[in-house]
């Protein structure tokens, strides 16, 4: 039973979608095009231009200009002024942007909807509020040395220049705005360069933009492949800053090439979240949570809670509440707002997420549910639940980013602390228990940058997010986005 696609919808993805460069859509230099998908069929959805090197360059020239002309003369209050006006837009268009996403993501047309957009534009009211509060500090210097010297300092924040945003297709309207938004809160310009995948709602976004009145050039869009038009990017001397959500995997690429640049550089990673259930915990709620934790977003999210431990006397009691979760889970397209389990974005993370089931079934590890495809058409994978698994399994070591969850037994904190932290990653971690002291005895001992009781996948604009270890470098989110999109100078007078 699928909603009513709007009209606006229809029109927009049958249009011609070129670059965003200075205000205008061009195509790409070289006139070439490529498919994006609906992962519900598989079939093609719309065009998009395919950005290569020589078009960044125009766009990173154009993000120039707007960085020393157009954006420079705007006050912190203008710049608040036009993000509240872009939010307003975003919640006109609202169910327009949702299902965009939908047809070209597959995730729920629910989650859309109060995530992409609703979340969203609570995201650009939030950093909105920021423009006009960014604040240095004044120093009372003990300088010794000059006698008779008086001397005073200060520090300005200053926009940290030109930023170059490459985010993943899990969240692509919400990783954009993450991106976009503080960036121009802090009087920064950008050349943003969404998935391969899902580029359609960053397009859309770039429209919403200029009618919200952000001059031309401050928001600049690159469709295209990541290997070319990402890493152009990259590896652009242009670039002041690059913001990077994807996988760690090309997250050291992207280190290693702003590095040679001195670019600065905010890495938002992989994961490999651990789920920790105690014996105290109402357990109907544990189940409940743990379950969430891994198919929100059909196991899409950096975040997801893919590994469960839960304590030994609960352990069975709380599998066959998951097992009898996941098979009571329906499976559709997302613009079915019945349908609680959507299509994987491609048919390669299909084949990936199930390989790598298999690869866990080849280690010895037991599926007790789940662990194939559904239907015939469309990226589906049934939800599943693994046990059985050894700590050294890829199954258990690798983010595999679909709707699937390893299990383990563990019996006091020590061991399942030790269980927690034996991964490469540190993004994020919950713990399921209402006995304080061991609550706090575990949170400062996980190895993990957000850290959620009785919750997990909650995030709120204010709330600082970023990894540990492998899982990032640097923050996202309150008041760390504005300091990851300033560069600090220090003023020191004599007089
Ligand atoms: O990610 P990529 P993929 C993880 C997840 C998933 C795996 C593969 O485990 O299964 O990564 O997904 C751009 N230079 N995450 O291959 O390639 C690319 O165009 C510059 C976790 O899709 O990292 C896209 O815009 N850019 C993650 C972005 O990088 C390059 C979300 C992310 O794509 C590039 C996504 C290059 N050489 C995947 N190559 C999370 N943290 O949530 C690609 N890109």
């Amino acid at each position: 039973m699928s909603i009513a696609l709007d009209p606006r919808v229809a029109a927009f993805v049958q249009a011609r979608h070129g670059l965003l460069i200075d205000g205008q859509s061009r195509p790409a230099l070289s006139g070439s095009e490529m498919p994006v998908h609906d992962p519900s069929t598989g079939e093609v959805l719309a065009r998009v231009a395919v950005a290569a090197p020589a078009d960044v360059d125009l766009a990173v020239a154009a993000a120039r200009r707007a960085f020393e002309g157009s954006w420079a003369s705007q006050r912190p209050a203008d710049r608040e002024r036009l993000l509240l006006k872009l939010a307003d837009l975003l919640e006109a268009h609202g169910e327009e942007l949702a299902q965009l996403e939908t047809l070209n993501n597959g995730k729920s047309i629910n989650l859309s909807r109060a995530i992409e957009v609703g979340a969203g534009v609570e995201y650009v009211r939030y950093m909105a509020g920021w423009a006009t509060k960014i604040e240095g500090k004044s120093l009372d210097l003990s300088i010794g040395a000059i006698p008779g010297g008086k001397f005073r300092a200060y520090t300005v924040p200053e926009p940290v220049g030109v930023v170059g945003a490459i985010v993943p297709w899990n969240f692509p309207l919400l990783m954009a705005l993450w991106k976009v938004v503080p960036a121009l809160a802090c009087g920064c310009t950008l050349v943003l360069k969404p998935a391969d995948e899902t580029p359609l709602t960053a397009l859309r976004l770039g429209q919403l933009c200029l009618e919200a009145g952000i001059p031309a050039g401050v928001v600049n869009i690159v469709t295209g492949v990541g290997a070319e038009a990402g890493a152009a990017l990259a590896a652009h001397p242009g670039i002041d800053k690059l913001a990077f959500t994807g996988s760690t995997q090309v997250g050291k690429l992207i280190g290693h090439a702003a590095v040679e640049n001195m670019t600065r550089f905010t890495l938002e990673l992989g994961g490999k979240s651990p789920v920790i259930v105690l014996d105290d915990a109402a357990l109907d709620q544990a189940a409940a949570g743990a379950a969430g934790a891994v198919f929100f977003n059909n196991g899409q999210v950096c975040t997801a809670g893919s590994r469960l431990y839960v304590q030994r006397k609960s352990f069975d009691q709380v599998l066959e509440r998951l097992h009898g979760i996941a098979g009571s889970l329906s499976i559709g397209p997302g613009l079915d707002p019945t349908a609680q389990i959507n299509p994987l974005i491609s048919a390669k993370q299909q084949r990936r997420v199930l390989a790598m089931v298999d690869g866990g079934r080849a280690q010895g590890a037991s599926v007790i549910c789940g662990g194939e495809a559904h239907g015939e058409r469309g990226f589906y994978v049934k939800p599943t639940v693994i046990a059985g698994v050894r700590p050294d399994m890829d199954v258990v070591r690798e983010e595999i980013f679909g709707p699937v969850l390893v299990a383990t037994a563990f019996d006091d904190l020590d061991e399942v602390v030790g269980l927690a932290n034996d991964s490469p990653y540190g993004l994020a971690a919950s713990i399921w228990s209402n006995d304080l002291k061991q609550v706090m005895g575990l949170i400062p001992r996980l190895k993990a940058g957000t850290v959620w009781v009785n919750a997990h996948n909650l995030l709120d604009p204010s709330m600082p997010f970023g990894g540990f270890k492998q899982s990032g470098i640097g923050r996202e989110m309150g008041h760390a986005a504005i300091e990851a999109f300033t560069e600090n100078k220090s003023v020191c007078i004599a007089y």
